[in-house]
């Protein structure tokens, strides 16, 4: 299912769901947020579907924070509710998907377009992409948990630097602070991000979710991540993905995962 706003495709286990709103940069507008929320859902319910990449459309942006003249006449009321009901439609969607998903970072990734990629398990940029918080210049914060989801990425200091100074980075930087995990030439982004998938398509499904609700556990308020990750480390030797896996390693042959 593709609609205009977000443009689908699928192959080979990797569902990738490219923004298209190229005359404004890709800005979220509510309409591409509640778009992109239900391309998410309905490719985290397909089969088929092992990863999600997300990118943005054209060579020049990823996306280019939420839209300005949208939330220009906003009231508190209506930036709290909006923040909160934002966040749970797509934002920790993005983070808590059982199936990893990846941001293709094409170009320009700003705001409410960074704190998107941040959302991701994983990034890849290009040479090209500029990263940044351009909030405080506007006279808001970052609302769809940068300030949250930086500091745990990059560390307290290099997160306060960034939002404070609202500076864009350069993708070397990024790479440098651990803000992306890979910088490849523009051109070659979607093979780069296609081989990260593939090299995750070949692991066992159920171990991939359940690591990604480990590593989570550990940045829940009032959850031990080591208590969480004995419980699912546990639970994964009921799998027969556990099954497969052992007894492929044992018979000298390639794993063929069921996925449960
Ligand atoms: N919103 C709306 N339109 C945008 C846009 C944006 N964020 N970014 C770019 N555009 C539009 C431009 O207005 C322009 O449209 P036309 O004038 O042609 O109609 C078109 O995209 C091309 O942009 P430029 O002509 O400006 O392109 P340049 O190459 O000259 O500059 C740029 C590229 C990325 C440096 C520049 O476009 C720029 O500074 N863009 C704005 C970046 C920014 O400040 N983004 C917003 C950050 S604040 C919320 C939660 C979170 C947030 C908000 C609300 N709630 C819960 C309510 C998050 C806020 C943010 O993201």
């Amino acid at each position: 299912m593709s609609s205009t706003l977000i443009h689908q495709t699928k192959l080979a286990g990797i569902c990738t769901l490219t923004i298209q709103r190229p005359e404004a940069l890709n800005a979220l507008n509510a309409a591409v947020i509640r778009a992109l929320a239900e391309a998410i859902q309905s490719a985290q319910s397909d089969a088929e579907v092992g990863v999600i990449v997300l990118t943005g459309s054209g060579e020049k942006a990823f996306v280019a924070g939420a839209d300005i003249k949208e939330f220009a006449d906003f009231d508190a009321e209506q930036g709290r509710h909006l923040a909160d009901h934002g966040q749970e439609l797509l934002f920790n969607r993005i983070e808590r998907s059982g199936k990893p998903i990846i941001a293709a970072i094409n170009g320009f990734a700003l705001g409410g377009g960074l704190e998107l990629a941040l959302a991701c398990h994983m990034r890849v940029a290009s040479d090209t992409a500029r990263m940044g918080f351009p909030e405080v210049s506007l006279g808001v914060i970052p609302g769809y948990g940068g300030t949250q989801r930086l500091p745990q990425v990059v560390g307290k200091g290099k997160a306060m630097e960034m939002i404070l100074t609202a500076r864009m980075v350069g993708a070397e930087e990024a790479l440098q602070c651990g803000l992306v995990n890979q910088v490849v030439p523009l051109s070659e982004l979607h093979a780069a991000t296609e081989k990260m998938a593939q090299r995750i398509l070949k692991n066992s499904p159920t171990a991939v979710e359940t690591s990604i609700q480990a590593i989570l556990a550990g940045y829940e308020d009032g959850v031990n991540g080591f208590e969480a990750e004995i419980e699912c480390f546990g639970a994964s030797f009921e799998t027969e993905d556990f099954q497969e896996g052992t007894q492929a390693f044992i018979n000298k042959r390639k794993p063929n995962f069921p996925g449960k």
